[in-house]
């Protein structure tokens, strides 16, 4: 099994987390190897959106919820098998990884949901279903602002769990996504000190105090990364074209995602 999904705001990375996962499919650079294998058509393309897209310096299109999107099951679904390795000795975390890439326009509007909006109201009910074991919830941005708005948004979130009576069995992987960006480069060595702690604090107090500490945990990730072990420059470029929200690989043969795989390896560990 491993029906997990991934949430968070428009332009939180999501997809690029996706097509980056897929594109490095046979990885040792993160603190556990691990293989990747597309069981499905949709994953398969995936890897064809990195080469194409991504290793061509350019940014994924946010995805959207267009004309011909009325039901989640419009929506790409993904399916892989993931394997990944502790160490030689261990025997290997096996998951099947099933998961809808949402626009974060649905998760942005979980405060207004109303039972008319058939696809709002499909979302939470998928993302909250009995054979889900858990949520990667990807946030980026940090302002005071998006602090309160998260923070009330998870509120909601958290008591459509306990209408479902997933509030104790549920995992949510929190993650700050982008941390190749350098001022909170260092603070992804301890995530919910120095990136929550200090950049979303309402939002992580209201998480603290409505979930068991053994369900949720805190993440930083890039699927960019930066340029190299030694070398800490971010491996992207800003496209101030689209508001600042876009950005692109920098140098396409130094592309080293940082902790992709640890979420979910957590998210599945029984
Ligand atoms: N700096 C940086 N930018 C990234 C990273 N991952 C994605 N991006 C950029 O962030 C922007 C949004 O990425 P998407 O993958 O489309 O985000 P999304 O969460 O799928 O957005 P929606 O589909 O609109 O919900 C794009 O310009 C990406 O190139 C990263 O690790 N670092
Ligand atoms: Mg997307």
């Amino acid at each position: 099994m491993g029906n997990i999904c991934i949430i968070g705001p428009r332009a939180s990375g999501k997809t690029t987390y996706l097509a980056g996962l897929s594109y490095f499919n046979d990885y040792a650079g993160s603190r556990s190897s691990y293989k990747v294998q597309p069981l499905n058509d949709d994953a398969c393309q995936l890897v064809e959106m990195a080469e194409n897209t991504i290793l061509q310096g350019s940014s994924i299109a946010p995805t959207r919820l267009g004309d011909r999107i009325h039901t989640v099951d419009d929506l790409p679904y993904y399916s892989f098998q993931i394997e990944i390795r502790k160490g030689l000795f261990k025997p290997p975390n096996i998951l099947q990884l099933n998961v809808r890439d949402y626009p974060g326009e649905v998760f942005e509007k979980i405060l207004q949901t109303n039972h008319e909006d058939t696809i709002y109201t499909e979302f939470i009910d998928e993302c909250l279903m009995a054979d889900v074991e858990g949520c990667l919830l990807l946030f980026t941005e940090w302002e005071s602002s998006k602090d309160a708005f998260y923070s009330k948004l998870l509120s909601r979130f958290i008591a459509m769990m306990d209408e479902r009576d997933r509030l104790k069995n549920y995992r949510l992987a929190v993650a700050m996504s982008k941390c190749e960006r350098g001022e909170i480069w260092p603070g992804r060595l301890d995530p919910e000190t120095d990136l929550f702690g200090v950049y979303l604090k309402k939002t992580l107090k209201t998480l603290k105090g409505k979930l068991p500490p053994q369900n949720l945990r805190f993440f930083a990730m890039s699927t960019f990364g930066v340029l190299g072990r030694y070398d800490p420059r971010p491996n992207r470029i800003d496209d101030y074209g689209s508001g600042g929200r876009a950005s692109v690989l920098r140098d396409s043969p130094r592309w080293n995602p940082y902790n992709l795989i640890e979420p979910l390896d957590w998210l599945h560990r029984s």
